[in-house]
């Protein structure tokens, strides 16, 4: 049997205020649209014999019409190719009152569409292999109960257990309603021929026979450096092949500004500021700034060499001086900022400066 495993599609996402020309979305979303169009077309070209989505179809419980309607219609053509498709709901997608309902009751309308999403383990059966799906749960005792009840499983050719968390604690992203996955084979005592996890915004191998697939976007600047995209997995032969897919580049570039002038700054930044910046999402670090250069840079000019970026994240990392503790950490486009740069730039030399900075910091600040 061949299965095409894919997660952490987040439909519905969407980040800074970027419209795309074509369909006027914001670009982020329509970004997330286009990777999950992607895997849709593999599926039609690889034509496996089951697709798993192992959760956070959407990004959130209740997605827009728009995040709605991308699922309903792709997932309506892999239902009439005649692919089971089997998915788990994860933590973005489950709403955290029961009554609410979940959109995946509305999935589950589909034939061929097999959707575990009630806080309980489920079994489905395709072709004589069994997929044993535990969909993220609200409530830890839920979830020990969904586990229990893989205890002593039937008889079938192969096994797939498929699931939404953090495996073993480790592959967390940070959130805080995230589930803790046990090691199910150790807990359980069943073998699975496969484990398809979700969750983890990156392509990693758990262990032998359990894969993260990874996100089909990068949802956070942390994942900067993690590819997207979907795993065909023979589970004959035990083969996995990963397979990228096209998303908009994210780049993390840093600089130490050591001793250096606003000058000298400016063509270390112009130096780092390639081609390879064109449309991306890029986080600039300048670190190590010593407060005269800080005060006296001029962010325009930082701007203008990312110009061709789809959005540059600037952070500026102050040398931390008595001087300047209280404002080290403060964004450099925020107004105490300002008013320490229109402070610093005055001729007056009988003004106590750092006072007034401290002053007009608090003032700033206060409600
Ligand atoms: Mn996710």
């Amino acid at each position: 049997m061949k299965l095409l495993h894919f997660s952490d599609t987040h439909l519905g996402f969407s980040e800074y205020f970027k419209i795309d020309p074509d369909s006027g979305l914001n670009q982020r979303e329509q970004d997330f649209y286009n990777a999950w169009h992607q895997v849709i077309d593999a599926i039609v070209a690889h034509r496996p014999d089951v697709v798993v989505h192992a959760g956070d179809l959407f990004h959130t419980p209740r997605p827009s019409n728009r995040a709605i309607r991308t699922a309903l219609e792709s997932i309506q053509k892999i239902s009439d190719a005649g692919i089971p498709f089997i998915i788990v709901a994860g933590n973005h997608e489950t709403p955290r009152i029961r009554t609410t309902g979940s959109i995946f009751e509305s999935l589950a309308l589909f034939p061929n569409v097999y959707a575990a999403y009630s806080g309980a383990c489920e079994r489905f059966r395709i072709n004589d292999v069994d997929f044993y799906c535990i969909p993220h749960c609200s409530l830890t005792e839920e979830m020990d109960k969904a586990f229990a009840t893989l205890k002593g499983t039937a008889k079938s050719q192969a096994k797939v257990f498929v699931s939404h968390g953090a495996w073993g604690g480790e592959y967390g992203m940070g959130e805080f309603n995230e589930q803790r996955l046990p090691d199910v084979e150790q807990l359980t005592r069943v073998h699975f021929d496969y484990i398809a996890l979700g969750h983890y915004h990156r392509y990693v191998t758990v262990k032998e026979n359990a894969c993260y697939s990874g996100s089909t976007e990068r949802t956070s600047l942390n994942e900067h450096n993690s590819t997207c995209g979907y795993l065909l997995v023979d589970l004959d032969s035990g083969e996995r092949i990963y397979h990228d897919i096209a998303t908009r580049p994210m780049i993390k570039l840093s600089i130490d500004c050591t001793d250096l002038t606003p000058r000298t700054i400016y063509d270390k930044v112009e130096e780092v500021a390639t081609p390879a910046v064109r449309e991306a999402i890029v986080q600039l670090v300048l670190k190590n700034i010593v407060d005269e250069a800080f005060l006296q840079l001029d962010v325009r000019e930082i701007d203008a060499m990312f110009a061709d970026a789809f959005y540059l994240d600037k952070q500026f990392l102050r040398i931390t001086t008595e001087a300047n503790r209280f404002l080290s950490h403060t964004k450099i486009e925020s107004l105490p900022i300002e008013f320490e740069r229109f402070l610093a730039a005055l001729e007056n030399k009988e003004l106590d400066k750092q006072k007034l900075v401290q002053l007009g910091a608090h003032y700033l600040e206060s409600d």
